[in-house]
C-alpha cells in the first residue's frame, strides 16, 4: 500500500509505471532497515562494493561507466515553451517534443526492475525555505546517495500532505547508452526527466536538477534565489560569526573554502570556520529585512582527488563513515579507497576507476578519475555550523563570486554596489574543469557558477539579481565581492598558496562588511592595500611583491577582455538588462 493518499503523486507514479513498466515498487521510507537491506542486495549483485568495516564502517565504492563519469552539458535541456525562455546559454527542446523523445527511450526500461520511489526535502523538512520532489529510480546506488545528500522517508509525505506543489523526478538508467542519454528540466512542470546516466549528478535528481534549474525558475516566480553558492561562518575571537556565500565554478574551490581550517596565526587568535553548506544556497529576504540562505542539500558529493589531511582534512573525516565513493580507487590490500592526492603512497595491489588492475608504483594511467567524489552525510563534519538545521537560515554578510583566471583577475575585489556586483557576477569567465565532459583548462563565461545550472533565460535571472536588490535597504545587501585564489606566474605556478590562507582574504571581506579598512580605488572596483592582508606565517612562501602582484589591476588586460564581454552580451539581445549595459559602458569608461 502507498505510505500516501496523496492524489496528485499517486496520479503522476501510476502514469510512470504504465510507462516503464517495473516488476514492483518500493517506497523509500528513510529506514535504517530498509536501507541495510538495500545495501545488502547491492552488494550481493556486484552494483556497489562494500569497505573495509573496521577502517570505513558503513562505506561503499560504486564505479559507473567509463563514459559515465560527469554531467554533460550538451545534452542537459531546459524545455520551456519557447527557446527564448530558456535563453541563448541553454540547451533547448519543445517540451512537447522532448517529451515524446525521453517517453520513447524509458518506455518498458524498467522492466524486471523494481522502481524506488524516493520523497525527498530539499532544506529541512517543513522549513519556508524547504520545497520536496519524489525521484523514481532504478538505481540503488541512487537511492543510497539520495539518502545522504537529502531528507528522505516517510516525514517528507507527511509534511506534504495533499498538496501538489513537489518536483516531479524521473530517473531511468535504461542501457547507460551515451547516444540516448539526456538529463532533462521541465521548469513550467516542475518535472525533471534523466535517461541513460547512472552518475552522480546527472541522476540525483534533487541536486543541480531541481535546487539549481529548477529552482532558480521557482526562485525568479516566488521572489527568493537558488544559487550555486557555499555558506560559510566565519567566528571572529570575540564570538561573532559572519556568514558568507561564495559562488565558484565546478570544482573550482566551494567545498575547500566551505570547511577550510584557519591558518596558525587566527586559530591562536580564536577564529573558527563553520560549514553550512558546500554547493548550493536558497536565499530569501528575512522580516528583518536581509537576505538569509539556507543550505537545501544534506550531504557533501565532493571532488575526491587532492583531498587530504592537509588541503581539506574537514572533508576527508567526513567520509570516514555513511559514505559512498564513486569511480576511485580500491586498495585491495586493506578494502579501502585512494585517489590522486590523497597521500603520496599509492596502493600497488589495486583495482583502478575503470575495474582493472592497478599497481600505483608502476602505473602512468590515474588511479582515480579527475572527477571522482564522496558522498558523506553532512553530520560527519567536524565544522559543522551549529545553524546547519535553522529552518530560517543564517544572515548573509557578504556574496562572492570566483573562478580560474591565471593571469587576470585580483586575488580580491569588491564592488562599488549591488548592481556593480551584480554586473561583476555576469562576467565571470574561468577554466573549464573535469567536473562536466569536454575539454579541461578553456576559458568560458561563467556567470555567477550558474551557467549550467540556470533554468530560464540568463538574462532574466540578471534582472531578476537587480530587481532583488531594490527591495533591500543598501545597508543590509550583502556586498559582493570577487576572488581569484588562481593566479599563476609565467612558469604556471600559483601565486597564492589558497585553502586555509584564503581566510586572510575572507577576513578583509568581513572588515570591509564592517567597514573597519580602507580599499584602493580601481577601474574595476576596490582592491585591498597590500599592508591589510595578513601574511603573518607566510612571508616567505608570499613575498610582498607577490601579493602586491596579484593585487594589481591590469588595465590593458582587462580592455582585452572588453570585446568577449561584449560579445557574450550581444547573445542576450533587447533581453539583457539596461543596468548591466550601463555598468559595461561604465566599465570601459574607467579603463579609459
Ligand atoms: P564542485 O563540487 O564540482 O562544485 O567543486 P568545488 O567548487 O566544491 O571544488 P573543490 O573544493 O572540490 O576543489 C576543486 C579543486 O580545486 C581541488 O582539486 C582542490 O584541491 C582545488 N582547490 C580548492 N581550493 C583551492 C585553492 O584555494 N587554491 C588552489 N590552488 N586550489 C584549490
Ligand atoms: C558539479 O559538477 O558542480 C558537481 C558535481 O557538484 S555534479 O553533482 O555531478 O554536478
Ligand atoms: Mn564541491
Amino acid at each position: 500500500m502507498a505510505p500516501t493518499t496523496n492524489k496528485s503523486v499517486l496520479e503522476w507514479i501510476d502514469r510512470q509505471v504504465q510507462l516503464v513498466k517495473p516488476a514492483s515498487i518500493m517506497w523509500i521510507d528513510g529506514s535504517k532497515e530498509q536501507l541495510d537491506a538495500l545495501k545488502a542486495e547491492a552488494c550481493a549483485t556486484g552494483e556497489m562494493h562494500k569497505l573495509n568495516e573496521e577502517l570505513l564502517p558503513d562505506c561503499y565504492l560504486h564505479r559507473t561507466k567509463p563514459d559515465d563519469v560527469a554531467r554533460v552539458e550538451d545534452r542537459t535541456l531546459i524545455c520551456t515553451p519557447t527557446k527564448e525562455e530558456a535563453g541563448p546559454t541553454n540547451h533547448w527542446k519543445d517540451p512537447d517534443e522532448c517529451y515524446k523523445m525521453l517517453y520513447d527511450i524509458a518506455r518498458d526500461s524498467y522492466q524486471g526492475r523494481t522502481m524506488y520511489v524516493i520523497p525527498y526535502s530539499m532544506g529541512p523538512v517543513g522549513s519556508k525555505f524547504s520545497k520536496i520532489g519524489i525521484e523514481l529510480t532504478d538505481s540503488i546506488y541512487v537511492v543510497m546517495n539520495m539518502s545522504i545528500m537529502t531528507r528522505v522517508g516517510q516525514a517528507v509525505l507527511d509534511c506534504l500532505g495533499d498538496s501538489d506543489d513537489w518536483v516531479r523526478g524521473l530517473h531511468c538508467k535504461c542501457n547507460v547508452d551515451k547516444e540516448n542519454r539526456w538529463i532533462c528540466q521541465f521548469p513550467q512542470d516542475n518535472t525533471i526527466i534523466s535517461v541513460n546516466s547512472a552518475y552522480g549528478g546527472n541522476v540525483l535528481l534533487g541536486k543541480k536538477c531541481f535546487a539549481l534549474r529548477i529552482a532558480s525558475y521557482q526562485g525568479k516566480q516566488e521572489g527568493w534565489q537558488a544559487e550555486h553558492m557555499l555558506i560559510l561562518g566565519v567566528e571572529k575571537p570575540n564570538g561573532e560569526v559572519r556568514y558568507i556565500c561564495a559562488a565558484f565554478p565546478s570544482a573550482c574551490g566551494k567545498t575547500n573554502l566551505a570547511m577550510m581550517i584557519p591558518p596558525e596565526g587566527y586559530k591562536k587568535a580564536g577564529y573558527k570556520v563553520w560549514t553550512v553548506g558546500d554547493d548550493i544556497a536558497w536565499i530569501r529576504k528575512g522580516e528583518d529585512g536581509r537576505l538569509y540562505a539556507i543550505n537545501p542539500e544534506n550531504g557533501f558529493f565532493g571532488v575526491a582527488p587532492g583531498t587530504n589531511m592537509k588541503s581539506n582534512p574537514n572533508a576527508l573525516l567526513s567520509t570516514k563513515s555513511g559514505s559512498i565513493f564513486t569511480n576511485v580507487c580500491h586498495n585491495l590490500d586493506n578494502n579501502t579507497v585512494w585517489w590522486e592526492g590523497l597521500d603520496k603512497n599509492p596502493p600497488t595491489n589495486a583495482i583502478d576507476w575503470k575495474g582493472d588492475p592497478w599497481n600505483g608504483a608502476e602505473s602512468t594511467e590515474k588511479g582515480a578519475h579527475p572527477n571522482s567524489r564522496f558522498t558523506a552525510p553532512a553530520v560527519n563534519c567536524p565544522c559543522l555550523s551549529s545553524e546547519f538545521e535553522n529552518p530560517d537560515g543564517v544572515p548573509i554578510s557578504a556574496f562572492v563570486f570566483g573562478g580560474r583566471r591565471a593571469k587576470l583577475a585580483p586575488l580580491v575585489y569588491q564592488s562599488r554596489d549591488w548592481n556593480n556586483g551584480v554586473f561583476v557576477g555576469s562576467i565571470m569567465a574561468s577554466e573549464t574543469t573535469a567536473a562536466a565532459a569536454g575539454a579541461v583548462g578553456v576559458v568560458r563565461r561563467d556567470p555567477m557558477a550558474m551557467l549550467p545550472f540556470c533554468g530560464y533565460n540568463m538574462a532574466d535571472y540578471w534582472q531578476h539579481w537587480v530587481d532583488i536588490g531594490k527591495t533591500l535597504d543598501p545597508e543590509k545587501a550583502p556586498k559582493i565581492f570577487n576572488v581569484n585564489w588562481f593566479r599563476k606566474d609565467d612558469d604556471g605556478n600559483f601565486l597564492w598558496p589558497g585553502f586555509g590562507d584564503n581566510l586572510r582574504v575572507l577576513n578583509w571581506i568581513i572588515d570591509r562588511c564592517d567597514g573597519k579598512v580602507d580599499a584602493r580605488e580601481t577601474a574595476i572596483g576596490y582592491v585591498p592595500y597590500a599592508k591589510d592582508i595578513d601574511l603573518t606565517g607566510i612571508e616567505d612562501e608570499v613575498p610582498v611583491e607577490n601579493l602586491e602582484r596579484i593585487l594589481k589591476v591590469n588595465n590593458d588586460l582587462w580592455k582585452n577582455e572588453i570585446p568577449g564581454i561584449e560579445e557574450f552580451y550581444a547573445r542576450f539581445g533587447d533581453r539583457l538588462p539596461a543596468t548591466m549595459r550601463a555598468q559595461l559602458d561604465q566599465l570601459i569608461e574607467n579603463l579609459g
